[in-house]
């Protein structure tokens, strides 16, 4: 069974909406296997989002997902990496579909409320990176 990795980031903690963002993933399901509340350091937060390092976004993105406490989360289902970036939305939560999780609770490209892997193989890098397991 497929496994991905979400990560509620720290406007979604600040703005009350850590239970609705795991009810959507329940709803459709899915099984939590991992779950956490931390503050991650910058070394992590460069290191999960290293393909964005020459973006002149990047320097923002990772003070802002250092900037407080987010929920990394493993979950497990069927074609659940495709499906979860479709319950997730578009990276700008104005251009996100109605229903979606960015559309409903997100306010800004970089406040998106929530990331999940787009890959199979950043799945796994994800998981890896922050639980420092294997779930197979
Ligand atoms: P994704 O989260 O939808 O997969 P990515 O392109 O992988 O989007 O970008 C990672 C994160 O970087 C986004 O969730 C968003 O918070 C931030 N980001 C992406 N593009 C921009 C931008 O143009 N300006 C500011 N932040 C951005
Ligand atoms: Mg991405």
């Amino acid at each position: 069974m497929e496994q991905t990795f979400i990560m509620v980031k720290p406007d979604g903690v600040e703005n009350g909406v850590i239970g609705q963002v795991i009810a959507r993933f329940e709803e459709k399901g899915y099984k939590l296997l991992q779950a956490s509340v931390t503050t991650i350091k910058p070394e992590l937060a460069e290191k999960h989002y290293e393909a964005h390092k020459d973006r002149d976004f990047f320097p923002d993105l990772v003070s802002f997902i250092t900037s407080g406490p987010v929920v990394p989360m493993v979950w497990q289902g069927e074609n659940i990496i495709e499906e979860a970036r479709k319950l997730i939305g578009a990276t700008d939560p104005k251009k996100a579909e109605p229903g979606t999780i960015r559309a409903d609770f997100g306010s800004s490209i970089s406040t998106n409320v929530v990331h999940g892997s787009d890959s199979k193989e950043n799945a796994l890098r994800e998981i890896e990176l922050f639980f420092n397991t294997r779930f197979e």
